[in-house]
């Protein structure tokens, strides 16, 4: 994966955004490689809220006929195939935690008999490939009603099997086709792409649908996101 502050820096210094106008976007004086990171950060965090608010919270992602959902979809993680983790329905307990009134954890049997829906659309990764799949699952608002989630909270928390982790606001928790996915191309989850379930988010950059989630939590503050740690946009909205 190419490093997004290199990437950054070499799209700042290639031309498109001069250090002056940096300076005059931030205020700061850039003449040091401390005041550079936090001027980029500065620039980002900007870029978060303009997305936040350009983006509808009920616009739908296109979606598309079964024809062209992909049988083999591509597997991506920071780690090979080979080593995603393999949970067993004997032991997996999906964890909730934060502002939700019933945190009585949930078994793989448990989740799949919740009702579910099916959709095709398209799975957009910032390393620069997509591929439409299809998913079934749940819209994660029917199970956050379930377990009387404040949906009045800003935020929705996810933690994975693999030292994984995302979230995402509160409207696209709640936006319909926003699913806890059990299913791709008509079975079951396969492992490599999150089994037991991944939460599917059609809006969203590939690196913001987190598999292998083992809690959910919900909270005032924003989440923590791993790719984000790692210098790219919370928000990633498509
Ligand atoms: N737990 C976990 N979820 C993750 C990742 C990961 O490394 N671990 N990678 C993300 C990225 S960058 C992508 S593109 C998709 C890939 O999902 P797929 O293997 O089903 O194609 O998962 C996302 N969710
Ligand atoms: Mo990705």
């Amino acid at each position: 994966m190419t490093r997004p502050m290199d990437l950054q820096r070499r799209r700042l210094f290639g031309g498109s955004l001069s250090v002056g106008a940096l300076t005059l976007l931030t205020g700061c004086d850039i003449s040091d490689h401390d005041s550079v990171q936090r001027a980029l950060a500065a620039v980002s965090r900007w870029n978060d809220r303009v997305q936040a608010a350009l983006f509808s919270p009920n616009r739908l992602a296109p979606t598309f006929p079964k024809a062209m959902a992909v049988k083999d979809f591509r597997y991506n993680a920071w780690y090979g195939p080979d080593k995603a983790p393999k949970l067993d329905d004997a032991t997996y307990r999906l964890t909730l935690a934060g502002q939700i009134a019933d945190k009585r954890p949930w078994t793989v049997a448990q989740l799949r008999a919740l009702p579910q829906t099916t959709q095709i659309t398209r799975h957009i990764c910032v390393e620069g490939w997509s591929m439409i799949g299809q998913w079934s699952g749940t819209p994660l608002s029917v199970f956050l009603n379930r377990i009387g989630a404040d949906t009045t909270a800003k935020y929705v928390g996810f933690e994975c099997a693999d030292g994984y982790y995302e979230g995402i606001d509160m409207p696209t928790a709640l936006h319909p086709q926003t699913l806890m996915a059990f299913g791709l191309g008509g079975d079951i989850l396969p492992t490599p792409h999150g089994y037991p379930f991944k939460i599917r988010i059609p809006t969203k950059l590939g690196f913001k649908n987190p598999k292998f989630v083992t809690t959910i939590y919900v909270t005032n503050q924003r989440p923590r996101g791993f790719w984000t740690d790692r210098g790219y946009n919370w928000f990633s909205g498509i």
